[in-house]
């Protein structure tokens, strides 16, 4: 089945001024420095892997614009569900720069939400998510709130059986939830036509009744409009949707993988010329008095931004290893206490046995 990809911003940075001409210049400004801050702390993340200063990190470079259009449209109570390649919406939405970094140095506390976010925590479990996303749309309609649930995921999530369930009952209980998919074209090693027989993901949605649509994953406007039409329609109508994004991941899987194994440099350099920062910079320059000045300051901001993050993640006090036992029972079993107590005094002495 063709289906048509929805863009407005093409490569050159040419855009359909018609179609978004509700974007405001304020707007288009914020986007872009979310955009830019999301790959500055994200290259930074990366050099820090090298160092030894992080455990492991995925990279999100190349969907910065799919990261930010996707998070923008939401409102205050709505919930948003992510996977692991999200770092850029949940900037948007508040969380703060060091948490990630946290979480990817391997401090859980890293993983904790502020309490005034609504945002679920990081997903691993591929797909797995999805289900919570349906159940959160399910519980906000019973319990009369306009809110919807928002779920990214990846190409790889849709072989789970958990995307098909989840898109199947929303469809039949009418659940306020829009399905994201990022196809960044790769699960791990997986490429894309490895991963399903269809064209496309989008017209998966055809099966479950349920509208789907493709959109160019690295045109920011694209995306932006595209998720707050489908979310608001999924807050006042009940209607889920399930929305793919065609983009590209640039990067490794994670800092644990080499990509050079199993893609040519050829086909990430067709997609560099694709790059949704670049469009972006070229339009802004073209139509919104954007200036190599204005470039270099924004720049130094963020970079000063990241360090500044980068300083708070390096100088929160060590997690008191005793934690790892605290959380999984209301009332400790034995043996955790007594595992628990080996650990304490195992640190008392330096980790020396
Ligand atoms: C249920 C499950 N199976 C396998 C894995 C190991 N794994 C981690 S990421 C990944 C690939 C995910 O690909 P995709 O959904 O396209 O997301 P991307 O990494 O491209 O953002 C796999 C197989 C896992 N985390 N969870
Ligand atoms: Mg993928």
């Amino acid at each position: 089945m063709k289906q048509k990809m929805i863009q407005y911003l093409d490569e050159k940075g040419n855009a359909d001024e018609k179609a978004i001409a509700d974007i405001s210049e304020e707007q288009m400004f914020k986007m872009y420095r979310l955009m830019n801050l999301t790959r500055l702390w994200n290259d930074k993340g990366l050099s820090l892997q090298r160092q030894g200063r992080l455990g492991t990190m995925g990279s999100v470079r190349g969907q910065e614009a799919s990261n930010i259009g996707m998070s923008l449209p939401l409102h205050n109570d709505d919930l948003f569900v992510p996977a692991f390649r999200e770092y850029g919406a949940m900037f948007t939405l508040g969380i703060p720069l060091k948490d990630q970094y946290m979480f990817w140095g391997g401090d859980e506390r890293g993983a904790r939400v502020p309490d005034h976010l609504k945002i679920a925590n990081v997903c691993i479990t591929v797909g797995a998510h999805l289900c919570h996303a349906v159940g959160i749309a399910m519980a906000a309609k019973i319990k009369g709130e306009k809110i919807v649930a928002l779920s990214s995921s990846g190409d790889g999530s849709t072989s789970q059986g958990d995307f098909h369930e989840s898109l199947n009952m929303a469809a039949v209980f009418k659940a306020p939830v829009v399905f994201i998919i990022q196809n960044n074209h790769w699960a791990i090693s997986v490429p894309f036509e490895k991963q399903t027989a269809t064209e496309t993901i989008a017209e998966k949605a055809a099966a479950y009744a349920i509208d789907g649509v493709r959109v160019d994953g690295n045109d920011v406007f694209a995306v932006y409009k595209t998720v707050k039409k489908y979310a608001d329609r999924a807050r006042d109508e009940h209607k889920p949707a399930l929305i793919e994004l065609v983009t590209y991941r640039m990067g490794d899987h994670t800092t644990a993988d080499d990509a050079t194994r199993y893609r040519k440099p050829e086909m990430v350099a067709e997609w560099a010329k694709k790059d949704p920062i670049d469009r972006l910079r070229i339009y802004l320059t073209n139509h919104h008095g954007w200036t190599d000045e204005k470039e270099q300051k924004l720049i130094e901001e963020l970079t000063q931004e990241v360090e500044q993050a980068v300083a708070e993640y390096e100088s929160v006090e060590t997690a008191d290893p005793a934690d790892m036992f605290k959380y999984m029972y209301a009332e400790m079993p034995w043996h955790l206490k007594e595992q628990m107590e080996e650990v304490k005094e195992l640190h008392q002495q330096g980790g020396k046995r």
